[in-house]
């Protein structure tokens, strides 16, 4: 055989190496490796073209040619293997990404407010739409607006009552709202403005008292209206409204004499029992009745505290627990439930 038909069944056996190679790269880091081990600067075409001097002159050119086409061949075929691994490729990508669109959607868990704090504005709210404005104030005090003003001198049994969390400075943590309504009072005043005024304090207030039916920290809304002429009349058909917007139907009420400092006359307000309809049951204990808030005539000494005319003006005030009401409202038997955050509890009442 001659040297020109020996490189050319080289280069033919090259040839069919080389399209198998190609064929058969799975990839295309395989198929660059394929294109270095036949093209490259050390690969098989470049060891055949070694035998080029060993050549007549003559047929060096017909082999150059052989070569050259071999060269496009091979070019060609790695072209399209790599365009149809780029479209498998491609294909792959396309199908690891496939969004199944018939997926239920992820739903976010559903927040809700404490029930205690849908209590609080539910009641603030029937206040609002009444005309009442929303007053706030410090939760640490002091024993002026605390006590002092609000007709409870220093040695009043009702301090003790009270059950205060003291600071060693004197300063305590309010132990009702009241003092929210005696700086109401005096910033009305102090603006140069006169009664009329109607103020609803929603709020936290501490006691240190723990038991069934106390905790150290729970929520009061007072209330309070100031203005000539204002008699328990007002204060009664308040209260009747009030009631009935929040358990939602005509519940019978009854004022029973009582006493707080800051009032004169007081009274205890009660409600129908919302369990038995008055018929007696073990909630009432037998009496058809349920204590709900405490209210009265603001006393003169508290008006005259805070620099309003009590021979002029005269006002009612009174005072809820967010916590007792919420119970009542809901049928809940323990007042304990509102602060374990068991989410059972809080689902229930949130939806
Ligand atoms: C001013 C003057 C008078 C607010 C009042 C009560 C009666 C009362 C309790 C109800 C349940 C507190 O949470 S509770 O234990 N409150 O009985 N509160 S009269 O009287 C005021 C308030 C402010 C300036």
């Amino acid at each position: 055989m001659t040297e020109l038909a020996s490189l050319r069944t080289q280069l033919e056996q090259l040839r069919n190496e080389a399209m198998d190679a190609i064929a058969g790269a799975g990839d295309l880091a395989r198929l660059q490796q394929v294109r270095v081990a036949f093209l490259g600067r050390k690969g098989s075409l470049t060891e055949v073209l070694k035998g080029v001097g060993r050549l007549d002159p003559a047929a060096r050119p017909l082999l150059g040619k052989d070569v050259n086409r071999l060269k496009e061949t091979l070019n060609k075929a790695l072209a399209e293997r790599e365009q149809e691994l780029r479209l498998e490729a491609e294909r792959a990508r396309i199908e690891a990404e496939r969004v199944d669109v018939t997926l239920p959607g992820r739903c976010p868990a559903r927040g809700a407010l404490h029930p205690l704090q849908q209590g609080l504005d539910e009641i603030t709210e029937i206040f609002l739409r009444l005309g009442f404005r929303v007053a706030e104030g410090p939760e640490i005090e002091d024993e002026f607006h605390n006590f002092d003003a609000l007709n409870i001198p220093p040695e009043h049994p009702a301090r003790a009552m009270h059950d205060t969390f003291f600071f060693p400075d004197g300063h305590l943590l309010r132990t009702h709202t009241s003092p929210v309504q005696i700086r109401a009072m005096r910033r009305l005043l102090a603006d140069g403005n006169e009664p009329p005024v109607a103020i609803v304090a929603p709020g936290r207030v501490y006691r240190c008292d723990y038991d069934m039916t106390h905790s150290p920290m729970f929520h009061q809304v007072e209330v309070f209206q100031v203005g000539e002429g204002i008699s328990m009349a007002h204060l009664k058909g308040v209260l009747k409204h009030f009631l009935t917007r929040y358990f939602g139907r005509d519940l019978p009420i009854r004022l029973r004499p009582s006493y707080f400092p800051f009032t004169e006359p007081s009274a205890e307000v009660d409600i129908g029992c919302v369990f038995c309809d008055g018929a007696g049951c073990r909630v009432c204990k037998q009496s058809g009745w349920l204590e709900v808030l405490g209210s009265g005539m603001i006393h003169p000494h508290v008006l005259r505290a805070v620099d309003i005319d009590a021979a002029r003006y005269s006002g009612y005030a009174f005072g809820l627990g967010v916590e007792r009401l919420v119970m009542l409202k809901h049928g809940i038997p323990d007042l304990r439930l509102f602060f374990e955050n068991d989410v059972r509890f809080l689902r229930r009442m949130g939806s």
